[in-house]
């Protein structure tokens, strides 16, 4: 990064300082994750420069024949990964591709229902302040108060009173296994489409640790950035292929895989971000190499152990454990707030966020949660005696959030355990 330290020193140095940051403490920001070094080099390329409105050899500009190629294996790998039949990979984000599955099945002023943002939901799942509670009449379905698990006899219900055009499934906040195959009975109960958002369990759907929705969605939508440990952005996923569908935004009829492809472009973005699509080729090809179940598999484990430790120290976790990649501490009955402790944990050197959990006294921006996740931790190499340890750092630290001197002796642990599991070099100063 010669020119930019030369040229512009402030930018230089941010990055530096978010390369050490990422490098010298724990994070465990359950949506997170570290890409390669062979995607962080595709995303820094001069693919950037290029517009290719369009799709590989229908493009309204020239000169794409090397994003056609980049683009190509992108689509090629993904289908692989996932065992679909169809594959858009432009989506800037997961948003993006939200915005393009919903539009692709509904119209605006059409019922949709998804998981309410305050018990795990998504923003893109019909909160208010989101495009989707904008467009749609959303219908919010619920955990149950005293599983924390997702209530589906209520959703069923719900769906027979409001007899939604699709329920989207999916979650950021929930740490057990969806039952794709059951939401698709409900759906199938009222005649609605089912879409799922796997933004955060992608990873371990690709590599066969969670049920695959694809059997049981018309449209199936993922980030692939956070299990997935690909760049920032989106994708869209059916294997709904054959015939030709009457879809509600569409003047004539269109198989399932055109209209998504009509919603991701022209319908919501212009120019897909070529570099950000050549490095999700590289995560791709990086996903269905066995290390990456390996990898997957060890996520799994972390979580488990971390959440057995946290239970060993008393801590009271939503659904009383994980099958996943994350935790969902809830600690109200420690008396304690999210953004308090999500302070503290932080001055330690463990980066987490503050959550809504179900039943939740406290106001979004408070919150009596904190969300956990093991994602980047096990990128670094990070194994279930580290999770132990850090178990124990994260009650230690939250057993007074007063201390600062916890807070300083946890950091030196947190940056003495961070220096023997190094990965980016951080730029000279
Ligand atoms: N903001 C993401 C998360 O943290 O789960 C979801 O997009």
């Amino acid at each position: 990064m010669q020119n930019l330290k030369q040229q512009y020193p402030e930018i230089y140095a941010a990055i530096r300082d978010e390369t050490r940051r990422q490098t010298e403490t724990l994070e465990m920001i359950a949506s997170e994750n570290f890409v390669s070094l062979p995607v962080l080099e595709a995303l820094g390329s001069v693919m950037t420069n290029k517009y290719a409105e369009g799709y590989p050899r229908h493009r309204y500009y020239g000169g794409c024949e090397h994003v056609d190629v980049v683009e190509g294996k992108a689509r090629f790998n993904v289908k692989k990964l996932f065992n679909a039949k169809y594959a858009n990979v432009q989506p800037h984000s997961g948003s993006q591709a939200n915005m393009a599955a919903y539009l692709t099945l509904a119209k605006p002023g059409d019922t949709i229902m998804g998981m309410h943002l305050n018990h795990g939901g998504h923003l893109t799942h019909g909160s208010p302040v989101n495009f989707s509670g904008r467009l749609f009449n959303v219908v919010a379905y619920t955990i149950s108060p005293d599983t924390g698990r997702i209530d589906y006899d209520e959703m069923a219900k719900l769906a027979r009173e409001h007899k939604p055009r699709f329920i989207v499934s999916g979650a950021s906040a929930y740490p057990r296994i969806i039952e794709f195959d059951r939401i698709k009975e409900i759906c199938d109960d009222v005649g609605c489409y089912h879409i799922a958002d796997i933004a955060h369990i992608a990873g371990l759907v690709a590599t066969g640790l969670h049920p695959d929705p694809l059997p049981y969605t018309d449209i199936v939508t993922s980030t692939t950035h956070k299990t997935l440990r690909g760049p920032r952005g989106g994708l869209i996923l059916t294997n709904v292929e054959g015939g030709e569908l009457m879809l509600p935004n569409m003047p004539k009829p269109k198989t399932m895989p055109e209209a998504i492809d009509a919603w991701v472009f022209p319908g919501c973005q212009g120019g897909p971000l070529m570099h950000v699509i050549a490095a999700k080729a590289v995560a791709f090809i990086e996903a269905r190499k066995p290390e990456f179940k390996e990898y997957q598999q060890q996520v799994i484990k972390n979580a488990a152990v971390l959440a057995e430790t946290l239970l060993a120290e008393d801590f009271k976790l939503v659904t009383g454990g994980t099958d996943n990649h994350l935790i969902l501490m809830d600690l109200a009955p420690r008396g304690l707030t999210g953004r308090a402790s999500e302070r503290a944990l932080e001055n330690a050197g463990i980066t987490t966020n503050k959550n809504m959990v179900p039943n939740d006294p406290q106001k979004p921006f408070i919150t009596s949660g904190i969300r956990l996740g093991t994602p980047a931790l096990t990128t670094r190499g990070m194994k279930e005696d580290e999770m132990r340890r850090i178990g124990k750092m994260i009650s230690y630290v939250l057993s007074d959030l007063e201390d600062e001197e916890r807070q300083k002796k946890t950091r030196s642990e947190v940056e003495e355990l961070c220096k023997r599991f190094k990965f980016y070099e951080i730029p000279p100063e």
